[in-house]
């Protein structure tokens, strides 16, 4: 299928939806409940029935792989995330276990410990007040939708795209998160990623492909850029070029929450500032821990093990003990991960 009629295809079904166009694709929590009441039932596979999700928003997903409740997160929170990210940066809080990365290109510069030479933080389990965003009952609520009742927060983010240096580092290449995780299945994991700010094409803004969330895992690697590519930002040699892509435009608060095998990734952030959004994976507590060794995802396995060894100094640790120590049950029991 060619990229016009890939794209006229996602703009019926838009239509059909009640959105705008592809490039504001936004689900309204109340939206496409009237239009599609008729619809007959159907087997859903990637979305639980809990009331949450009007039928048209599960259809949405169903369909796509991703999904944005607008304005979903106070200002007054990402205000306080806003705030403890800076003190981190200053190196005024350094919570436990916390990684803090720079961009390649910033890595070679002076240090000045600042939101300057910050371009990501992760695994912020242990910071109270970041961690807050993980058990928000506004995010809760729709993260159930995808996970069911027992949820486990399992990676946690603040990315902080710099401007772009002129290397176009700042691209975050096309990728699937399920590459980095050791545990299935993947339609009980999901990602909440909320705008800390306006985000569009100018700042680097979220890209995906919608709808191929329903293929397979594909293999990834570093890609070969020449103005060089930052630490674990693998992302997939092939993909099918003709698959529509859409560009979301979001604003502070609204929150999209995306399926594991989304094709996804963000753009160059040509503004002068730093584009802020703050996102964590759950996952269902029932989700089992599988071995990647002999899999595409051996590589990413052994590099976070060699990360994690080299940072806490425990050289026996395995990747499933990495991530048994980043997990926190953030509602219901704490099962299996
Ligand atoms: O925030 C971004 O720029 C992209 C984040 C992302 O895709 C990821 O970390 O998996």
């Amino acid at each position: 299928m060619d990229r016009n009629r890939a794209s006229a295809r996602l703009s019926v079904l838009l239509r059909h939806l009640g959105c705008r166009s592809a490039g504001t694709i936004i689900a309204h929590r109340t939206s496409g409940v009237g239009s599609l009441a008729s619809c007959h039932p159907q087997q859903f596979q990637y979305t639980r029935e809990n009331n949450v999700l009007s039928l048209g928003q599960r259809k949405f997903y169903e369909e796509n792989g991703f999904l944005i409740i607008k304005n979903l997160v106070s200002d007054a929170d990402i205000q306080r995330f806003r705030n403890e990210f800076e003190r981190i940066c200053r190196e005024e809080v350094k919570p436990l276990g916390l990684s803090v990365m720079r961009d390649v290109t910033i890595a070679k510069s002076e240090y000045v410990p600042s939101e300057k030479v910050v371009s990501k933080i992760q695994d912020f389990q242990e910071d109270e007040e970041l961690f807050r965003y993980c058990t928000l009952p506004e995010i809760l609520k729709y993260v159930e939708c995808f996970t069911g009742p027992n949820i486990m927060a399992m990676h946690t983010m603040v990315i902080n795209k710099p401007p772009d240096s002129g290397k176009k580092t700042s691209r975050h290449p096309l990728h699937q998160d399920l590459h980095y995780f050791p545990f299935r299945p993947s339609n009980s994991i999901v990602c909440a990623w909320t705008a800390m700010e306006h985000i569009d094409r100018n700042n680097g803004c979220l890209v995906v492909l919608p709808g191929t969330h329903k293929g397979p895992l594909k293999p990834h690697d570093y890609p070969q850029w020449e103005g060089g590519v930052n630490m674990m930002y693998h992302g997939i040699q092939d993909y099918d070029k003709n698959n529509a892509r859409v560009h979301l435009v979001m604003e502070k608060g609204d929150t999209i929450f995306f399926h594991p095998l989304l094709i996804h990734g963000s753009g160059r952030n040509k503004s002068q500032g730093f584009r802020k959004a703050i996102s964590c994976h759950f996952a269902d507590a029932n989700c089992h821990y599988i071995d990647v060794e002999g899999t595409s995802q051996e590589n990413i396995g052994k590099e976070v093990v060699n990360m994690v060894r080299k940072k806490h100094g425990f050289k026996d640790m395995t990747l499933k003990d990495a991530w048994t120590f980043r997990g926190r049950v953030v509602k219901g029991e704490r099962i299996n991960l």
